[in-house]
Parts: C-alpha cells; structure tokens; sequence
C-alpha cells in the first residue's frame, strides 16, 4: 500500500501544491490553522491603527486612499479565513479565539497611532515588513494560503508606496512637518523590524516550517532583507533610521543593526503592549455590533437556498 506521508512529502519535495483533500501529518494542518488564522486576525486588528485617521486625513485624496487601504486590509483577514476553514476550523473558533485572547495576532498593531505622519510610516515600513515575509509565502506548500498570498501581495505593494509617499511629501515639506515624519519613522522603526518574530535560534517553528515549505525563509533572513532595504530607501526621505549601529558590512555584505529589545517585544506579544487591551476590546466591540449583519446574511442566504430549491 501507498504510503501517505510519502506521498505527501514527496509532493512537497517536488514543489507540487498539498489541496484540503489531501492526506497532510496532522501537525502541518495545526501549524497551518495557527499561521493563517493569526495571519487573518492580524489583517482585522491592523485595520484599527488606520481606520483611526480617515476622520482626520489632511485631504479628501488622502482620506480616500486610507479608506481603500483599510478596506484592502479587511479583504485580506477574509481571503486568510477562508483559506484557513479549508482546514477543519470555523470561521466562529478562530474568532472565539482571538476574542479570549488565545490567538496571537502581530505585535506591531499594539502601537499607537499619534500623528497623521504615522499613515506614512505604517505603509512604508509595516506594510514594507508585511510584503517582505509574505511575498516568500505565495509559493508556500499549502495551495489555497499559497494562492490567496498572490492577491494580497499585490495590494500591499500598492499600500507600501502610498505610505512612502506621505513620508516623502512630509519630508519635503515645512520644518514640522519633516519632524513629524522622523517621529514617526523614530516610533515605527524597531517594532517594524520586530514583525518578523524571534531570532532563529529562539524561533520554536520555524526548522520544521522551513521543512514542509511553510515559510521559504527564516525570521532573521527575511528581518535582513528587510533593513538593507530600508537602509537604502531612508536616503530618498532624507531622514535617518533611529539606529546609532546601521552601518553597511562590506564582509557581510549587509547592513550591520544595533540590539533589537526582545523583552518589549515578548511584553507586547504576552498582551502588555501600550494599546493591547484596547484593540482586543475594539474588536470584540465590532464582532458584537456586527451580529445583526450576520444575521441578515444567514437569513438571506437560507432564503435564497431554499427558493432554488423549490426551483430544481
Ligand atoms: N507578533 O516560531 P516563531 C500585516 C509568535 S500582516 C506576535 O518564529 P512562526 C498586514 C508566533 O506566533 C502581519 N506574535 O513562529 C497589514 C509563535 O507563537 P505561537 C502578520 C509573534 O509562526 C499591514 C511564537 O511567537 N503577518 O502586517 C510574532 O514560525 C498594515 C514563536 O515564533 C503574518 O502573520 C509577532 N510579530 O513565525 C495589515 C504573516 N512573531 O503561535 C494592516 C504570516 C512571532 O507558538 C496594516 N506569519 N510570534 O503561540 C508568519 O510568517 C509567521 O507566523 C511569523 C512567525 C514570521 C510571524
């Protein structure tokens, strides 16, 4: 008899996508349920830093395109739990838990938003750090997280360059406002490089996601990628990065950067973060408000099915 986790892990081997249908070792479908759902619930909760300043954009083109963006990222929290319900979980225990606080989401949207000049600094550095770790993940072994990937990919990089641009017209404009900017690039900056998680060594998944083709790159590859980029990009703000040891490694040929705070970052992924308790109730708040809208949906739903019924 055939073997299914050959099978499986020859499909792997071979760059052959593993569907819902397929046998997969009961850890991979875990591991997969984990990364998307608190993939999606970050989409969710990363809505509210932004969705903060639409009332507050300087201008009516500005206030449209955060909307968009927002509404960009709501689209990505619905295509991630679609993709994780092909697993075996439902869309109401993912939301249970994130609600209870037993789902993480990333640390980087318990910070707050204080300036209209941290739009800027959340395109281009946290959807910059977004795009970084997920572009790798458009060719993850698991088809339908592999395929949703493609899709939000292509309008985080259209959120990165409009976060750029604020930046970038900030930083050629008066006095305050290039202040504003370097604040915001200051606050942003060492959360940002903290997206990526843990260091290698103190990551518990990554050698086994690494494995199955989960992820195609470490946390600290693709946290180097990341910062060699900004080292560059930085220099056509004409601002700095708040980091006294950046400085090019021509041995290494990459960007040398100083110690990053591992206890803030553990801090604010255990739910002590400056705006943690806030979010969540956010959150919880909307999915309660919202209850009538799923009910309608059902309701229309149900009618709808049983209308073709009566048709067939
Ligand atoms: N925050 O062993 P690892 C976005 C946890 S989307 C909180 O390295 P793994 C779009 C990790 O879950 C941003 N927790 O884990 C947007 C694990 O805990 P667990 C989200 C973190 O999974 C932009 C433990 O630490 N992106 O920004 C963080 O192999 C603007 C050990 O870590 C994704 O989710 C963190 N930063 O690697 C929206 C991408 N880092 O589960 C709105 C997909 C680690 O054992 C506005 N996810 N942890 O309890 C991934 O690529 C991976 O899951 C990593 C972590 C790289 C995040």
């Amino acid at each position: 008899m055939l073997d299914p986790e050959k099978i499986f892990l020859d499909k792997v081997y071979e760059e052959i996508k593993i569907e819902p249908k397929d046998w997969m070792p009961d850890q991979y479908r875990k591991t997969l349920i984990r990364q998307i759902s608190q993939h999606a619930h970050s989409e969710i909760v990363g809505m509210l830093p932004e969705a903060n300043w639409i009332t507050r954009a300087p201008t009516l083109r500005r206030k449209a395109t955060l909307i968009a963006k927002v509404q960009d990222e709501a689209g990505h929290g619905l295509y991630l739990y679609s993709a994780a319900e092909t697993l075996n979980i439902t869309r109401d225990e993912m939301l249970d838990q994130l609600h209870s606080g037993k789902a993480k989401y990333s640390s980087i949207f318990n910070y707050p938003t204080l300036t209209w000049a941290d739009m800027g600094a959340i395109g281009w550095l946290v959807d910059g750090a977004a795009i970084m770790n997920q572009v790798p993940l458009c060719r993850c072994s698991y088809g339908p997280y592999a395929r949703a990937m493609i899709r939000i990919c292509k309008e985080e990089s259209f959120h990165q360059r409009q976060g750029f641009e604020i930046l970038l017209t900030l930083s050629k404009g008066t006095e305050a406002q290039r202040k504003m900017a370097q604040d915001a690039i200051d606050r942003w900056w060492w959360p940002s490089i903290m997206m990526f998680g843990p260091n290698d060594d103190a990551s518990p998944h990554s050698a086994q996601s690494m494995a199955w083709k989960i992820k195609r790159f470490s946390n600290d590859e693709l946290r180097q990628k990341f910062i060699d980029m900004c080292a560059e990009q930085v220099k056509i703000l004409r601002l700095t990065l708040p980091d006294e040891k950046l400085k090019w490694n021509e041995k290494r040929n990459h960007f040398d950067f100083g110690e990053i705070n591992w206890k803030e970052f553990w801090n604010v992924v255990n739910g002590n973060g400056p705006c943690n308790k806030e979010r969540l109730a956010a959150r919880t708040k909307a999915h309660k408000d919202g209850a009538w809208v799923r009910e309608a949906a059902a309701a229309h739903a149900e009618k709808r099915k049983s209308r073709a019924q009566k048709a067939a």
